[in-house]
C-alpha cells in the first residue's frame, strides 16, 4: 500500500494567488491537488495546514473514498467552501498519486473517454458591444466553437465580466475590495441588444452564452431569459442567486433559454432540488470548490438521471491543477456538457507545467500518468502572496448588492 508520508501546502501568486497541496507517499510518487478559494485563499491553507494535514500521515493513499469519507464526516462541521476546497485538494492529490501508480491518466480510471475532447468556452468582454463582438471574432479564429459575450452597459462605469485582461479572468484586486455601482433596469435594456449584434455579425454556428453573475430577482431574469430567446443561447447562467433553489421554478415558468448555475456551490445539497426538479440545464459545480473529482461525480451521477449536463467553473482563479482535474472529468463523464475555459498567464502557466491541450475548440487533458499536471517548487517560491479581494457591489442609492 502507498503510505502517506507528508503532506505540504505551496502559496504562489503567479500573478495571482494559488494554493496547492502536495502529498508524498512512501512509494517516491507524489500528487498535487488545488485549494484555490479566491480572496479567501488562506482560510483553506490553514484548514488543510492545522486540521486535514495532520489526520493524513500514515494512511493508504488507495484509499481515496475513504479518507473523502472520513475528511467529510469526520469535520463534523459539514460542507461550506473552505471544508470542501480543501476535502478537493486532497482528492485531486489522491487521484493524481493512483493514476502515477497505476501508468494511466485519470480519465482511464474513470472509465475511458468518452468523447475526442471537451468543448470549452471562453470570455468575449468589451466595454460596448462591438468591443465585446470584435472579440468574440478572435475567439472564432482560435477555433472555439463556444464564447461568452459580456458588455458594458450605458450608464454604468464598470460592470460584471469586463475587464481589461482579453484572455484571462482576473476580478481580484487591491488591498482592499473594489467597490462597484449596478442598475438591473440599465442592464437589462442592454442584454438583448448585444446578442441581436452578436448573432447578426457572428453568425448562428458559434455557441454563445452570457452570465448574469447573481443580478437579477427570479422575475426580471425570467424576463431576460424570454428576451433572449431569439438568440438561442447556450445557457444563461447564474439568472439569480441559488440559494434559494425553488426559485429557479419561477424563471423555468416564463423562458425556453436554458440555464446553468453551480459555480458557488459547493456539494450535491447545493443543487439537489435544482436538478431532482429539472429547474437547471447545467450544473457548474466545479472540482476545486465541490470536493473533488470524487463528489463532482456523485453530482453529474445525479444530474444524468435528469438530463441535467455538465459545465464547470473554470475562471482563471482556478489552478491548472483543477483544469487537468477538470478534463480528466469532462472527458469521462456521460453527461459532459460543456467546460469554462479562460487562459491561464505565461507566468502561471511556468509554475504548473501541464499536459492539456486544446485544439478546434476541444481540450484533452493529455496522456501522462495521473492528472499530467505539476508544480515548479523553485518559481512557485519567487512568487509572494498578495492579498487580493473580489469587488462588492451596491446600487446607485448605495444599497449594497450582489457582485
Ligand atoms: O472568483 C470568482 C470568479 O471565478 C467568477 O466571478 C467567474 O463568474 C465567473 C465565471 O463564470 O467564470
Ligand atoms: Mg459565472
Amino acid at each position: 500500500m502507498p503510505t502517506i508520508t507528508s503532506a505540504r501546502v505551496i502559496v504562489t501568486c503567479p500573478g495571482r494567488n494559488f494554493i496547492t497541496l502536495k502529498i508524498e507517499t512512501d512509494q517516491g510518487v507524489y500528487g498535487v491537488g488545488d485549494a484555490t478559494l479566491n480572496g479567501r485563499e488562506l482560510a483553506v491553507a490553514s484548514y488543510l495546514t492545522d486540521h486535514v494535514i495532520p489526520c493524513l500521515i500514515g494512511r493508504d493513499a488507495h484509499r481515496i473514498e475513504d479518507i473523502w469519507q472520513y475528511l467529510y464526516k469526520g469535520a463534523y462541521w459539514r460542507r461550506g467552501p473552505v471544508t470542501m476546497s480543501a476535502i478537493a485538494a486532497v482528492d485531486m492529490a489522491l487521484w493524481d498519486i493512483k493514476g502515477k501508480l497505476a501508468g494511466l491518466p485519470v480519465y482511464q480510471l474513470l472509465g475511458g473517454a468518452s468523447r475526442e475532447g471537451c468543448m470549452v468556452y471562453g470570455h468575449a468582454n468589451g466595454s460596448d458591444i462591438s468591443e465585446t463582438i470584435e472579440r468574440a471574432q478572435e475567439y472564432l479564429e482560435f477555433g472555439y466553437k463556444a464564447v461568452r459575450l459580456q458588455s458594458g452597459v450605458p450608464g454604468l462605469k464598470a460592470t460584471y465580466g469586463v475587464s481589461g485582461e482579453r484572455f484571462y479572468y482576473e476580478p481580484a484586486k487591491g488591498n482592499l475590495p473594489d467597490e462597484t455601482c449596478w442598475s438591473t433596469s440599465k442592464y437589462l435594456r442592454s442584454v438583448p441588444e448585444l446578442f441581436q449584434k452578436g448573432r447578426d455579425a457572428l453568425g448562428w454556428d458559434l455557441h454563445l452564452l452570457h452570465d448574469v453573475h447573481h443580478r437579477c430577482t427570479p422575475i426580471e431574469a425570467a424576463r431576460l431569459g424570454k428576451d433572449l430567446e431569439p438568440y438561442r443561447l447556450f445557457w444563461l447562467e447564474d439568472a439569480t442567486p441559488a440559494e434559494d433553489q425553488a426559485a429557479f421554478r419561477l424563471i423555468r415558468q416564463h423562458t425556453t433559454t436554458p440555464l446553468a448555475v453551480g459555480e458557488i456551490f459547493n456539494s450535491i445539497w447545493d443543487c439537489k432540488q435544482l436538478i431532482e426538479e429539472q429547474l437547471i440545464d447545467y450544473i457548474r459545480a466545479t472540482v476545486v470548490h465541490a470536493g473533488g473529482i470524487t463528489h463532482l461525480r456523485r453530482i453529474a451521477g445525479l444530474a444524468d438521471l435528469y438530463q441535467v449536463r455538465t459545465g464547470c467553473h473554470g475562471a482563471t482563479d482556478l489552478s491548472p491543477v483543477s483544469m487537468a482535474a477538470a478534463l480528466h472529468f469532462g472527458i469521462s463523464v456521460p453527461n459532459f456538457g460543456i467546460q469554462e475555459y479562460m487562459r491561464h498567464t505565461p507566468e502561471t502557466d511556468a509554475v504548473f507545467p501541464h499536459a492539456y491541450s486544446f485544439q478546434d475548440g476541444l481540450m484533452h487533458p493529455g496522456d501522462k500518468p495521473g492528472l499530467g499536471v505539476d508544480i515548479d517548487e523553485k518559481l512557485a517560491a519567487g512568487y509572494e502572496y498578495n492579498r487580493a479581494y473580489l469587488p462588492v457591489n451596491r446600487l446607485e442609492d448605495g444599497t449594497m448588492f450582489n457582485w
